[in-house]
């Protein structure tokens, strides 16, 4: 169904059980210290939707105050199960607002409101998961001397610092804060200052669902003030960021100056790859998905498509079909795609798809709506063919709904293409050839590998993250637990 504008803001504003303009710190809803304020901007239309706070480096050290003292008072004291309990309660709050948190995400980053309440779910499942596994990190006791026990203890960073971007700020915030928070430590979230509504809110939900004060704190504005503030803090004992390979690169140096460990999740180009022996209709459907959703601004989106010789043409024919069939329009209308996050967004794309215009084939084209507000930040999505895999479009993360064809060979051409850039996020590899996919999964330079299948992100259970430029550390799953916590070594002589 087709929502209206006015039906949209309805939902929002009467559903709405925070203050979009206050930071939270110490669980107390406050003004920025500057008392500057950030315009939201509706990407879909270009209008004005309201404003959030310009938090400053004042602000972040009152937040990490704050967090100090709940891991002193009531938070650092409660057991893990308690804290798994927490989060249980703020996942079912959550779903209960799904529905208007969904509408919020939409008019905030001009998501397709059915891609929102996907990421909603999201959400809660996150802190559904890492409310049950609070209780089940455990440690473990090693054989060592004579008369002597040793054991160990999985403990909190203390401080933690969340620096997010705005393409999943609903489900990047629920898988990092979600993991930090099982394991006891106090967070300080900076939202992407184009997408910081859903992060308010969700910090809100936390309030009512009884995490203590202090506990999530969040502090609104720019990366430069806020996001460098936090990232420097030496007071914040770990620093979880997603977003650009440059800004990942000036957090992790200035957690270095403080020695403090980083988790970095800095995007992709990650290959699809089609070896002649698939089932091609089982894999048709995801090729071009896994690149345009949320409008290709997708740290996971598949933006090259590896295609074996034997069935290129074919493959070339039937995804042009499926771009032929894609529409770009408002986020209310849940189009196949909504227009991108900000004009800045879309200025960086149009700059790749003019280049691909003068440079390469076009083998596919979408349309936008004739309902698409002028003031939009629209990009109809298109498809390349025949792209040398050295060429730009073929190498760098472009964020938007740009996706390259690269015809190859055979086995050993496959896995030189889709190793041959400077990321290494996410690969797919469609095959029936059992051997093949083993040695694919092996030789592949990334973090995670679906074979004839593609999870773009998808899967709470998932450990997630990168290998060379797309960063380093994995959240998501048990193992963002082992991340977000430390060991400690005990050893008990007693004769
Ligand atoms: O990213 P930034 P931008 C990529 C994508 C996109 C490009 C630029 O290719 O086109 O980055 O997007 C905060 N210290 N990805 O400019 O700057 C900022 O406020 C500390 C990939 O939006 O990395 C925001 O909260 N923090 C990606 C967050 O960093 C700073 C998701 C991300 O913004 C900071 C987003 C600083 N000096 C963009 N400067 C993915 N991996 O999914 C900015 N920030």
């Amino acid at each position: 169904r087709t929502f209206s504008w006015e039906e949209h803001h309805m939902t929002i504003q009467s559903g709405l059980w925070f203050d979009p303009t206050k930071l939270l710190i110490g669980g107390e809803w406050r003004s920025g210290a500057g008392g500057r304020a950030i315009a939201v901007e509706n990407p879909s239309t270009g209008e004005n939707i309201g404003q959030i706070a310009e938090g400053t480096a004042t602000d972040v050290e009152a937040a990490v105050a704050a967090a100090e003292a709940a891991l002193d008072g009531e938070w650092g004291a409660m057991t893990a199960t308690e804290r798994g309990r927490i989060l249980v309660r703020l996942s079912r709050l959550v779903t209960e607002r799904a529905e208007t948190l969904a509408h919020l995400e939409s008019n905030d980053v001009g998501k397709p409101l059915g891609q929102a309440r996907n990421d909603a779910v999201a959400l809660a499942r996150y802190f559904e998961f890492y409310g049950g596994a609070a209780d089940k990190i455990t440690g473990e006791t090693i054989p060592y001397q004579q008369g002597t026990t040793v054991l160990t203890l999985r403990e909190p960073h203390g401080v933690t610092a969340h620096i997010i971007p705005w393409n999943y700020p609903m489900q990047i915030m629920g898988r990092s804060v979600g993991a930090a928070l099982a394991m006891g430590n106090a967070c300080v979230l900076k939202p992407a200052e184009d997408a910081s509504l859903s992060a308010l809110a969700v910090a809100a939900l936390a309030e009512e669902a009884g995490l203590p004060a202090g506990v999530l704190n969040i502090v609104t504005g720019y990366g430069h003030e806020v996001g460098a503030a936090l990232s420097a803090h030496p007071r914040v004992h770990h620093v979880s960021f997603t977003g650009s390979v440059g800004t990942g690169r000036r957090i992790q140096a200035a957690a270095s100056e403080n020695v403090i460990p980083v988790t970095l999740e800095l995007g992709g180009k990650s290959p699809h790859i089609v070896f002649d022996d698939c089932d091609l209709d089982a894999a048709l459907p995801t090729l071009v998905g896994a690149c345009v959703q949320a409008a290709g601004q997708t740290c996971s989106a598949a933006s090259r498509v590896l295609v074996q010789r034997g069935v290129y043409d074919e493959v070339k024919r039937r995804m042009a079909e499926v771009y032929a069939g894609l529409v770009v329009g408002p986020a209310s209308a849940d189009h196949d795609l909504g227009p991108l996050v900000s004009g800045k967004q879309k200025a960086i794309v149009a700059g790749y798809i003019a280049q691909g215009k003068a440079e390469l084939t076009i083998a596919g084209e979408g349309t936008i709506h004739a309902d698409a507000p002028a003031g939009g930040h629209y990009v109809a999505p298109i498809l390349f063919a025949d792209v040398d895999p050295d060429h730009r479009l073929a190498q760098e993360e472009i964020f938007g709904p740009v996706q390259v064809l690269i015809p190859f060979e055979d086995e050993a051409d496959a896995i030189r293409i889709a190793n041959g850039t400077d990321y290494g996020l996410v690969a797919g590899v469609w095959t029936e050839n059992g051997a093949r996919q083993m040695r694919l999964a092996r030789k592949l330079h990334v973090g995670q590998v679906f074979i004839n299948n593609y999870g773009a992100g998808g899967g709470v259970e998932l450990p997630f993250g990168g290998v060379g430029k797309s960063g380093h550390g994995r959240e998501k799953g048990f193992e963002a637990l082992y991340g977000f916590s430390r060991l400690k070594t005990i050893s008990i002589k007693h004769g």
